[in-house]
């Protein structure tokens, strides 16, 4: 029997699970040889363009190893016909955990410290500068999605109060509502990005916002990287208006401007907000139940409704 043709734009780990997709279909990295394909395979910083779509016109199914849909054209999408799938939930607490490694990592100079050990000033007589206590601050969030939502649960079970900004206030919610980020920052002290990226968030966090978050605040940002404008954070941290930043995601990945890689106290990581084992597995395990459930003419898993 021939195996139904799957475009895979973007890969799928653990390689266990790739092993399965190469199982059950026959996996095509090149778009020009699959206009055929009625699945697509992608990730959410890799999605997938107007201009490819045209290419594929047997296209159904859109699978995103990810939740981020910033990158589809979902418009396109819909005007096609094309449906989206997303791998929800089972990544939240990776990237929430990350964005807590990065706000401890940025206050208590984690990675400065650790270059200043390997770079033998320690033993030279070398003093860090003291650090800020992370856990004894207020805590804002960005974006009351479920990776915010989740985020705000490990923060609030450290004992730390949070605040946050949505589209609207969340009646079911224990933390404090602020309608916008520049309120937001006006009244904590560790932002933390988890808003959806796309046109809607792009520059929310602005020198404004930056402002606000005072001498103290340090930014963390897992969500997209336009949400934060990246040269009135380099100006922030340059002229000490801020404390820090822990950044994940950048404007043009895996590109990282100078200005921040010179930046002082700012951690950088490259995009591995879900890079668990646990949450890859699970992503893959959705991505590979949705194109089954295509293929077996059943309803889809975890489809993103446009
Ligand atoms: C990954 C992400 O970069 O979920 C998203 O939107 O950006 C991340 O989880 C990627 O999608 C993993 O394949």
């Amino acid at each position: 029997m021939t195996r139904p043709r799957v475009l895979a734009l973007a890969e799928i780990k653990p390689p266990e699970m790739a092993a399965r997709l190469d199982a059950d279909y026959h996996v095509i990295h090149d778009l020009t040889e699959a206009a055929d394909a009625e699945v697509v395979l992608t990730a959410g910083n890799v999605g997938i363009s107007a201009q490819q779509m045209a290419q594929l016109p047997a296209l159904r199914l859109i699978a995103v190893n990810g939740v981020g849909v910033d990158a589809v054209d979902l418009a396109e999408a819909q005007r096609r016909g094309i449906a989206v799938t997303t791998t929800p939930d089972v990544l939240s607490l990776a990237v929430a955990e990350t964005a807590l490694a990065l706000a401890l990592a940025a206050g208590r100079r984690i990675a400065e410290g650790d270059r200043f050990v390997r770079a033998g000033k320690w033993a030279l007589g070398g003093k860090l500068p003291l650090g800020l206590s992370v856990l004894e601050r207020r805590a804002g969030i960005l974006g009351y999605g479920r990776i915010g939502r989740r985020l705000a649960d490990l923060l609030r079970g450290m004992g730390m109060e949070v605040l946050y900004t949505a589209r609207s206030e969340r009646a079911d919610s224990p933390d404090t509502f602020r309608p916008d980020a520049l309120m937001l920052a006006q009244d904590c002290d560790l932002l933390f990005v988890t808003a959806a990226g796309g046109s809607e968030t792009r520059g929310l966090v602005d020198a404004k916002v930056l402002a606000a978050l005072g001498q103290g605040g340090i930014v963390v940002n897992v969500a997209r990287g336009p949400v934060v404008e990246t040269a009135a954070l380099v100006a922030a941290l340059n002229a000490g208006t801020i404390a820090g930043a822990g950044l994940d995601v950048f404007d043009d990945e895996p590109h990282v401007p100078q200005a921040l890689r010179d930046a002082p106290n700012c951690v950088l990581t490259p995009h591995i907000g879900s890079a668990t084992a646990e949450a890859r597995r699970a992503m893959a395990q959705l991505v590979l139940d949705n194109i089954a459930a295509y293929f077996a003419g059943q309803p889809l898993l975890t489809p993103y409704e446009v």
